[in-house]
């Protein structure tokens, strides 16, 4: 049976979900949320997406977006201001697709390598060389320009911000020490924002039955 909205499954801490629910809070959709634990996926979530990854947001029509950035292009398209200086994030720049792909590529694999490795000195390498790869090169365009592709937010910003934030969490007073405090200013301001903190409350994995959440 089609969803009467938009339903999204999604995990609180997942990177992909999490810009995915950026997208979908900023364009001011009503979209019915329900947390997923990801080692007990719901078997409504299987039934429409046996690839299983979150997020997954199933449209009113039945149709199924399986990938966080078709999501958040969904969610762009059908933008609303709320209020008169609530501006669309820009998109359609030209490097935009490069960065993201370099996020979700390469720096991506040296996160999950910085984070889950057994060895202190393969973390370590992989950390290194993310920071060569990634991190010192958004320290030097954000010294250009407040956000990563201009003066305003962009789709870029938003799609790379969880994945900053997580990287920068493995080891908090290392990356506090680092030298890339203009990132710092930018993950802080963003991740202290309104939208990302609405974006972030706990909710209980959710069950058939439960009453509607909306994100
Ligand atoms: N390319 C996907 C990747 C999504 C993804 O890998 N999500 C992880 C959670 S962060 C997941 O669902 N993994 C499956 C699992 O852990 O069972 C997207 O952009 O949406």
């Amino acid at each position: 049976m089609n969803p009467s909205l938009p339903v999204l499954y999604s995990f609180r801490r997942c990177p992909y979900a999490i810009r995915a629910r950026l997208a979908l809070k900023h364009a001011g959709l009503a979209i019915a949320l329900r947390e997923v634990a990801l080692k007990y996926k719901p078997a409504a979530l299987l039934e429409i997406s046996p690839k299983a990854t979150v997020p997954v947001l199933q449209l009113v029509d039945g149709s199924v977006l399986e990938e966080s950035l078709d999501i958040m292009h969904w969610a762009l398209d059908r933008f609303e201001p709320t209020q008169p200086d609530h501006a669309r994030w820009r998109t359609g720049c030209a490097d935009e697709l490069a960065l993201i792909a370099l996020n979700d590529g390469a720096f991506k694999r040296l996160l999950d390598g910085y984070k889950y490795a057994d060895q202190t000195q393969v973390a370590a390498r992989c950390r290194d060389e993310a920071f060569e790869l990634f991190i010192a090169p958004l320290e030097r365009r954000l010294c250009v320009t407040r956000y990563l592709l201009g003066e305003s937010p962009s789709l870029a910003d938003m799609a790379i911000l969880p994945f900053i934030r997580q990287f920068a969490g493995v080891d908090a007073d290392g990356f506090a020490a680092a030298p890339f405090p203009t990132l710092r200013h930018w993950l802080d301001g963003l991740t202290h924002a309104p939208l990302f903190v609405s974006v972030m409350p706990k909710h209980a994995p959710w069950q058939p039955g439960d009453p509607l959440t909306l994100l």
